[in-house]
Formats: C-alpha cells, sequence, structure tokens
C-alpha cells in the first residue's frame, strides 16, 4: 500500500520491469551523411511497481542489436534494486555506481536512462498529473522542428519532401548535409528554400562527417544561408576543433545529441565548443540527468533543445528555463494510444498523468522483434 512520506507523490516501490524490442517502420527514412536508417528499432519498458503503477518509456536504440542489448541491460538493473523504494534521483546514483566498471556509457547509458525516464513516469501518473508539472513547472506549448526524412538525395526530392513535412504547421524542418562537394550541400539547402519559402527555419546537421579544415570552409559558405544552426559538423568530442568552428563562424553551433551525461555537456560548455546545446533524453541520463543539463544551461544562458523522444522531451523543454527548441520525428505515433499533437509548429504538451504514452497493444505485437 502507498504511504506518504513528504515526496511529491506516493512512495512506490519497484517490482519489475517489462521490456519489448519493436522495429517500427518510418514514413520517412533517416538519411543521414554516415547511415541510413529506414526503420526504428525501439525499445519499450514497462516498469512495474508493487502499488500496481506502471511507469513507461521508450528508447531508440539505433540498431537492432542495440535493443536487444539495452533490454538485456534494463533487466539487470531491475534485477538490483526490485523491492526499493521509488526515487529516481536516488536510485539513478545507485544504478550509474553499479555499473562503473562495465562503464555508464553507450548502451549501458541508454539502459539506465531508460530506466530514470521510466521511475518518473511512475512517479508523475501516481500523482497525477503531467511530467512536467511533476518537474515544478506549467506544461506549455513548445516549437516544433520537424526532423523527419530530408536524408541525403537528389534536391528535387528533397523539396518535394520538404513541402510534405511542414503539411502539418511545422515553422522548421532539418536538413541533413555532408554531401560530397560544398556545391551539392548548396544545391539541397537551396532546393528546400526554394520550395518552403523564407518563413519556414531550417538547421542543418552533418552528423560529425566533416573534417576540421572542412567544416570552417562550409560553415564560412552557409553563413549567408541564413540557417538556425550548424549541427554536429565535425567529432562530438573534438571539442578544441568544435570551439574553432564556433568561433570562425557567426551561425550557432549546435551540440548535444552525444552527450554522454551533464559531465560532458558541461566540457564542452567549458570549452565554448558550442553556442547551443541539445541533449539526448537516453545519452544524458533520463529526467534526471536531463534537469541537471537544464540547469547548467541555465546558469550560463544557454538555450537547450531537445533530441529525439519528442513526447517526453516536450515535457522537459517545458520544464527547461532556457527550452529552445523541440526536435519533432512521427516514430511512436505507429504505437502509441495518443500521438503527440502539434498546433500550429507548436507540440502540444499532453495534460494526461505522467509523460502520457500508452501503447496501443495490437500494434506493439505487429512490430515486436523477432
Ligand atoms: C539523428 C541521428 C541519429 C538518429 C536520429 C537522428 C540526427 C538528428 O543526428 O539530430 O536528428
Ligand atoms: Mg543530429
Amino acid at each position: 500500500m502507498t504511504a506518504r512520506t513528504g515526496d511529491i507523490s506516493p512512495v512506490l516501490t519497484i517490482r519489475s520491469v517489462r521490456t519489448t524490442p519493436i522495429l517500427v517502420p518510418m514514413k520517412y527514412a533517416l538519411g543521414t551523411s554516415v547511415a541510413r536508417v529506414t526503420e526504428a528499432p525501439l525499445l519499450l519498458i514497462d516498469l512495474e511497481t508493487e502499488e500496481g503503477i506502471t511507469g513507461r518509456t521508450y528508447l531508440f536504440c539505433y540498431r537492432p542489436a542495440g535493443a536487444r542489448a539495452v533490454a538485456s541491460l534494463v533487466e539487470d538493473a531491475a534485477s538490483l534494486i526490485k523491492g526499493e523504494q521509488l526515487r529516481p534521483a536516488d536510485i539513478a546514483a545507485k544504478l550509474a555506481r553499479s555499473f562503473t566498471l562495465i562503464g555508464v556509457t553507450g548502451t549501458v547509458r541508454m539502459a539506465l536512462s531508460g530506466f530514470d525516464t521510466a521511475m518518473w513516469d511512475a512517479v508523475a501518473v501516481a500523482a497525477g498529473l503531467p511530467l512536467a508539472s511533476v518537474l515544478g513547472h506549467t506544461p506549455r506549448p513548445i516549437r516544433a522542428y520537424n526532423s523527419c526524412g530530408l536524408g541525403l538525395m537528389a534536391p528535387s526530392a528533397l523539396a518535394d519532401e520538404a513541402a510534405r513535412l511542414i503539411e502539418g504547421g511545422f515553422k522548421a524542418v532539418k536538413l541533413r548535409l555532408g554531401y560530397p562537394a560544398l556545391a551539392e550541400d548548396l544545391a539541397a539547402l537551396n532546393a528546400v528554400r526554394e520550395r518552403i519559402g523564407t518563413g519556414i527555419e531550417v538547421m542543418v546537421d552533418y552528423n560529425q562527417m566533416l573534417t576540421l579544415e572542412e567544416a570552417l570552409r562550409r560553415a564560412h559558405a552557409l553563413t549567408a544561408e541564413g540557417v538556425t544552426w550548424l549541427e554536429e559538423p565535425i567529432r562530438h568530442d573534438d571539442l578544441e576543433g568544435n570551439a574553432r568552428i564556433a568561433a570562425a563562424s557567426t551561425i550557432p553551433l549546435q551540440l548535444g545529441e552525444n552527450f554522454n551525461g551533464v559531465d560532458a555537456m558541461a566540457a564542452a560548455l567549458r570549452a565554448r565548443a558550442c553556442q547551443y546545446v541539445m541533449p539526448d533524453l537516453a545519452r544524458i541520463g533520463g529526467v534526471t540527468g536531463w534537469m541537471q543539463a537544464a540547469s547548467l544551461a541555465a546558469a550560463q544562458g544557454v538555450p537547450m533543445s531537445s533530441h529525439l523522444f519528442p513526447e517526453v522531451s516536450a515535457h522537459l523543454l517545458a520544464a527547461t528555463p532556457t527550452g529552445d527548441w523541440l526536435e519533432y520525428v512521427d516514430w511512436a505515433d505507429a504505437f502509441v494510444q495518443e500521438p503527440l499533437k502539434i498546433v500550429d509548429g507548436m507540440a502540444i504538451v499532453p495534460a494526461r498523468p505522467g509523460s502520457g504514452l500508452e501503447w496501443d497493444r495490437r500494434a506493439v505485437e505487429r512490430f515486436r522483434m523477432t
């Protein structure tokens, strides 16, 4: 039974976890400069408590083998804390200690982040409040850019896809760049711009594929193009190189999807490697890690956007003092009961308890990995 102890919600007791790897066809292929993805390998996490409350989240695992690896790590984590009271930050710290020897990075980091996010969902569901409210903030609409599609392809195909992507009212899209030649990058950008008009913002993302010299050259050439940000032009962990690009270019440099925990974000900001940050829920350390990152960004006045997981990230951006753009992808629409709503380019944080994720069981069965 639940007991009130002055916590933000009734204290819950961790019982078990269920993991479900699924492979979901994507409406728009994700064609980055380094890999092309047409099906999203995802892991659903259902954290059960003794009190009957379930905390849910999902993880994007990049490859099917990633989903299986993360599933086994999530189950391992659950076995270490079964029967404990569900206090997310305390449990996150304990689990991080338990996984120190293997290292809290890569798939381990994703598993612990997913576990943390499911715990916070359970806390919010038990409190009967949206996640943003449990974090102390009022749910508010968050400006979103459509990050589906716009992978590397012919300019005319890009223009057609961009036109489709803004049909739902989006005021911004993200274009993947990193063609062999700079002229092709510019042709891709111009084709998109010509089709969607000047009122739509365009973010550009190189997925770390350029050398420092080439990045300086391309950043210079993009200066007159008015893009919203320049994302991961070179290796994300070459902080010195990123700092040189950030200092040389007037386009704000965006990093974050590869920050492994808040320490990595702190190091990037210390090195002045970027002007903007966009942590990934599954790499920054779940809700607990995100909120630490949000405090750091707030202290330094750094605009903070999100990477993937728009359903949870919308709540988190509402709870982020310098919260900026939500990265929207539609991958979860295929298997959730109520997809995230976008109205006039703004993501609507749902008023339902928790993050608002509930699975459409029939769809999950259809997409279950074998
Ligand atoms: C991206 C990379 C890998 C998976 C999804 C998305 C991309 C982004 O870098 O920022 O959207
Ligand atoms: Mg990116």
